[in-house]
């Protein structure tokens, strides 16, 4: 299988996040999460590492704000500029807003961090100065898995087009950056910015299997009906992000009943979890796309400290195995998941199925 990874990513390392209350704790997003998958992808014997190439700015702005990606282009230098402290230790910092834009149609601040709270939904999504850099080459690994499984016969002539797959393995995660905004360790929407480019070849399916809901994705295509969005998630009724996820969020105008959210109770086990999920494979099903874009985080696993479901190790074998029954040629691209001892194992078990 092909994996598209590249080492921009190591460098957006922030020392710090601000969860549950306010408590300051070490970034759970880490870089140790990609050399985990790395190691355990590199003692199988079907992962081919390349290095993504470049495919410009062009897909990204189909999908995100002009501004907003201005914004995550240049905020780490303009705090460094505007603020001695910062400047006098950027390694011990990390730019996040203090204020919240206000639930009403705000109009975009002039200053530095009227934007951050404008741009950035939460405290999670914290800014350095390898930020930017790393968020454009985690979408390219999306874009290169992308169009690797959409020209796969050019590619593989010696395998059949259905059932070609490619893992694109993206750091910054992306599901939760929307049009025009950061959260939840997301800025550029990869998996929104893969499916939004294979929509212009054929239906997209867009899984999201996360254990937190795919907001951004679901804002991206809420009024789409050429890609089908499902996630399946902790009910944002106890779990972040709290506010968008809910079963009765189905889509609206041409995409009214494209869109599926499958809130699942704490304690989720391994058979609650397929349940969802077999509902999901047969909407995709009936929905026949070309192609499917697969959101893959692992933090729905037993041990996630993140999360509160059950999947177990085998679990993921399985739910791998029910996905490439579709027989889609498939962009898995990676989100969340932070048990790091078990990750690699994890997804090597959820692609080891996939062709
Ligand atoms: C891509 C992704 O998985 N993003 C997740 C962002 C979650 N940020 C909020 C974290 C709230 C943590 N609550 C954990 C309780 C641990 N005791
Ligand atoms: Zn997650």
């Amino acid at each position: 299988m092909k994996i598209f990874y590249s080492e921009e990513h190591r460098k957006h390392d922030p020392p710090f996040e601000v969860f549950d209350g306010g408590k300051r704790v070490p970034y759970y997003e880490n870089p140790e999460r990609m050399d985990r998958i790395s190691a355990a992808l590199k003692k199988t014997d079907w992962a081919e590492f390349t290095e993504p190439k470049d495919f410009g700015l062009d897909p990204i702005l189909a999908v995100h704000d002009k501004n907003y990606i201005n914004f995550l282009a240049s905020a780490w230098s303009e705090w460094l500029a505007s603020d001695p402290e910062v400047a006098a230790s950027p390694g011990q910092n990390a730019f996040l807003p203090a204020t919240f834009a206000l639930r009403r149609k705000p109009r975009l601040p002039s200053t530095l961090l009227g934007k951050a709270g404008y741009y950035i939904m939460d405290l999670s999504a914290c800014i350095v100065e390898a930020t930017y850099k790393a968020a454009l080459a985690s979408a390219n690994c999306a874009l290169n898995a992308a169009e690797f499984i959409s020209s796969s016969t050019v590619n593989r002539p010696q395998s059949p087009l259905a059932g070609s797959s490619a893992f694109a393995l993206c750091r910054p995660p992306g599901h939760h950056a929307g049009k025009d905004y950061a959260g939840g360790y997301c800025f550029i929407n990869n998996a929104s910015v893969a499916a939004n480019w294979l929509s212009s070849k054929g239906k997209v399916a867009l899984l999201d299997i996360d254990y937190h809901a795919g907001n951004g994705t679901q804002d991206i295509f809420y009024e789409r009906d050429d890609v089908l969005t499902i996630s399946i998630h902790g009910d944002p009724d106890y779990e972040y992000p709290y506010y968008i996820g809910f079963a009765d969020e189905t889509g609206a105008g041409a995409g009214f009943g494209f869109h599926k959210n499958f809130p699942l109770p704490t304690g989720t086990t391994y058979t609650g979890y397929l349940s969802a999920l077999d509902e999901a494979l047969a909407m995709i099903k009936n929905f026949a796309p070309k192609h499917l874009v697969l959101s893959a985080g692992m933090d729905t696993f037993d041990g996630d400290p993140l999360g509160k479901f059950h999947v177990t190790q085998n679990g993921f074998g399985e739910i791998g195995k029910r996905i490439t029954e579709l027989n889609l040629p498939s962009a898995i691209i990676m989100e969340g998941g932070y048990a790091n001892e078990a990750l690699g194992d994890n997804m090597v078990k959820l692609l080891g199925n996939f062709k």
